[in-house]
């Protein structure tokens, strides 16, 4: 009987991505339900990742307790990507899917959209792991601001994140999949489960982990 195991089996890398409050966090944790309802092995992952010292850092900023430079706090989101990278490697080899609210995109939109050079901002995450997938949950700006919640925190104001819109549109790639965060969310969570469960499928199969910012 021919197999489907391949050496290369592993979990899947999938990352949500998306303007604030345009429903990522909630859909992630749908997201985790849904694949752990089906016996997969599979985690949730956010970054910033607030728990580390870095982490840490980046909370207070961004809570305005502190102030940084431009290139400082970006460097330190990247830094928290970056220590966090040997783990992600060894659960996703050892079979884990990885569903990751915000990653290097995150970085790259964000930042750009505070003027930095997107180059620099890229070249930071060359090396990180490649997702898989990239879920992202396209809302107008105008809309997510309409949203509860919205404002609390340093990068929540309308202009900054029309920015960060433009940004992330020039970040596109063929792992992207664009998904209207307008929609109800029920049916948000319906696109993302068929997409996310043909990934950690093909993942299983045996599918090569790639590195930033290689196309699928
Ligand atoms: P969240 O925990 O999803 O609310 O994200 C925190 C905020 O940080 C959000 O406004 C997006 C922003 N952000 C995430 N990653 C980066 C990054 O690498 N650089 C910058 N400048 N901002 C980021």
């Amino acid at each position: 009987m021919e197999s489907n195991y391949d050496s290369n089996s592993r979990g899947a890398l999938i990352v949500l991505e998306g303007l604030d409050c345009c429903g990522k966090t909630s859909q992630s944790s749908r997201l985790l339900s849904f694949l752990e309802g089906l016996r997969h092995s599979v985690e949730s992952w956010r970054f910033p990742d607030r728990n580390t010292g870095v982490g840490q850092m980046i909370s207070s900023y961004l809570a305005n307790k502190s102030q940084l430079d431009d290139h400082t706090i970006h460097l330190l989101f990247s830094a928290n990507r970056w220590e966090k990278r040997s783990l992600m490697e060894s659960k996703l080899r050892g079979g884990t899917t990885l569903i990751v609210d915000r990653y290097s995109y995150s970085g790259v939109a964000f930042s750009s959209a505070k003027g930095l050079d997107f180059g620099w901002c890229k070249a930071l995450e060359m090396g990180l792991l490649a997702p898989d997938a990239v879920l992202y949950l396209d809302i107008p700006p105008e809309k997510a601001a309409e949203r509860g919640g919205y404002g609390g925190e340093r990068y929540e104001q309308l202009e900054f994140q029309r920015k960060v819109a433009k940004s992330y549109q020039i970040l596109r790639d063929a792992s992207w999949k664009i998904i209207d965060a307008c929609l109800p969310i029920e049916d948000v969570e319906t696109q993302l489960r068929k997409i996310a469960l043909d990934c950690v499928m093909t993942c299983q199969k045996g599918k090569p982990l790639s590195q930033l910012w290689s196309v699928n």
